[in-house]
């Protein structure tokens, strides 16, 4: 299930850990999803909200949900549009990342956000709505224990903006923390273990998955070897991963896979495009792998993306295991 949801609906109605509010400074209740929230959670969320002393444009406060389904509501103060003159996309994004941050502290697991300032505030709708799927995103990539972040659309509009938010539904980014290593580590066993056993058994794959893709192994590769390792998420949801390291004129991608649920949904074309383009700034004139000779799913999919066949390879890996494979080649 992807991390980011975007649904249509009234966000009092959600049944996640919290909900956000799009309040004002005096914290003390107001029209638009203000004044759905504070109807449904009962007059308890008032008094509870007098006691916070309101709270300054991009930041955020939290208090119970009450007789919401949610149990908590994090109240943030969008800003008013302006013209854009008064930093009013930062401090959008300030709200959207100060909501994170109390998410974070208080363990919270499902989050929903309504389109904050786009009703009385007038910020236009399609330039928040950038502003939140990129923050949020940005998160995310740094903090997987959150489970699902909902857009809670209530106009056609803000639904409609939002579904074609298409562009950066996919990020591809370089890993680099130890924590981005171990997501790797972790898709690398189950694409390995999936994927391979059919081929070249269980025990070879063990023997692959933990001398070349544990998360010790890859930190070696990235710190002693050259090799650059990026993380290909969808919707927040790390889906494959890119492994790659320049030798000579050629750009080698050691490793390029896609998770089960992920494949035919033009991950692999954005990452050849991502790979493509790294190649083209490194002046190589070509990119190539190897795949294993009885993988025809994957030769036929390098086929198709415009790889050719160069040749044939066996290569010990140790511990008298050997990968028997073609070459392939991307000529740039
Ligand atoms: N569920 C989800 N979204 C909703 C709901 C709902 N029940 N009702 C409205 N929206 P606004 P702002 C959407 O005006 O622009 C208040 O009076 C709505 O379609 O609620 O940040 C406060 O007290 C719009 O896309 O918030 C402040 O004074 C989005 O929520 C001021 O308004 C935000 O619209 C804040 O203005």
């Amino acid at each position: 299930m992807a991390k980011i949801e975007i649904i249509r609906g009234d966000i009092t109605q959600l049944n996640v850990d919290a909900i956000v509010n799009a309040a004002n400074r005096s914290l003390l209740g107001g029209g638009g999803v203000d004044g759905a929230i504070h109807r449904a959670a009962g007059p308890e969320l008032l008094e509870a909200c007098e006691r916070l002393n309101g709270c300054n444009t991009g930041d955020a406060k939290i208090t119970p949900g009450f007789r919401l389904p949610s149990k908590y509501v994090i109240h943030t103060v969008g800003p008013v549009w302006n013209n854009g003159k008064n930093r009013e996309k930062e401090l959008l994004a300030s709200c959207y990342r100060q909501c994170l941050r109390i998410v974070s502290e208080n363990g919270i697991k499902t989050i929903a956000f309504p389109n904050i300032s786009t009703g009385v505030y007038g910020f236009p709708k399609p330039e928040a709505a950038s502003i939140a799927f990129e923050t949020v995103q940005d998160f995310l990539t740094e903090h997987p224990e959150l489970e699902k972040v909902i857009f809670c659309c209530f106009d056609e509009e803000n639904f409609s903006i939002y579904n074609n938010l298409n562009f950066n539904k996919i990020i591809i980014k370089r890993v680099q923390s130890p924590q981005a290593i171990q997501i790797v580590a972790g898709l690398a066993s189950t694409i390995w273990n999936e994927h391979y056993v059919l081929i070249i058994g269980q025990e070879q794959v063990d023997y692959m998955v933990a001398s070349f893709q544990s998360a010790d192994a890859i930190e070696k590769q990235i710190n002693n070897e050259n090799y650059e390792y990026y993380l290909i998420y969808h919707l927040s949801e790390p889906s494959g991963y890119i492994s790659i390291k320049l030798m000579g004129d050629e750009l080698f991608l050691s490793k390029f896979y896609i998770t089960k649920e992920k494949r035919g949904t033009g991950l692999g074309k954005e990452g050849l495009k991502f790979v493509i383009n790294i190649a083209k700034k490194l002046d190589a004139k070509a990119i190539t792998l190897t795949v294993n000779k009885y993988n025809i799913k994957s030769i036929k999919a390098y086929d198709k993306m415009g790889f050719k066949n160069t040749g044939s390879v066996v290569s010990d890996i140790g511990a008298g295991f050997v990968m028997d494979d073609f070459k392939m080649s991307y000529e740039l």
